[in-house]
């Protein structure tokens, strides 16, 4: 539940038209209560994806999820699988700049070992 504020005005106030206008009061004994919106906003989140390929060589897929995806030996192997059978997997899901460097450290890391892996990202 959201906490709600409450707030009353105390008759009798009396203020010029004017300023009552301003205010947006609505005279003696009017109750205002003001929903307040939980202002926690989720951030859009992206997926990161490795593409198949017929030549970077599985060893260094293993390698790279490892390295830039922080997977154990065992999860890293099992994604480039998936990858490697299904043509497309995904490595993380991360926040826009955390994705936007993981892939332009992945395709830096391929293109310095002259492999032609691709990663990619895509919004969820
Ligand atoms: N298909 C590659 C091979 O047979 C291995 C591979 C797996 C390449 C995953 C890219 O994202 C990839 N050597």
């Amino acid at each position: 539940m959201p906490p709600i504020d409450v707030i009353m005005t105390v008759p009798p106030v009396r203020l010029a038209d004017d300023d009552r206008k301003r205010k947006g009061e609505g005279g003696p004994g009017t109750a205002v209560i003001t929903k307040t919106k939980p202002q926690t906003k989720r951030p859009n989140l992206y997926r990161v994806l490795l593409l198949n390929d017929d030549y970077t060589p599985m060893e260094f897929v293993v390698h790279v999820l490892e390295r830039f995806f922080n997977k154990d030996q065992e999860a890293a192997h099992r994604i480039m699988m998936h990858v490697h059978q299904h043509g497309i997997g995904e490595c993380g899901i991360f926040t826009y700049e955390v994705a936007e460097t993981k892939v332009t450290q992945v395709m830096d890391f391929a293109r310095k070992h002259q492999h032609p892996l691709q990663c990619i990202m895509e919004k969820k």
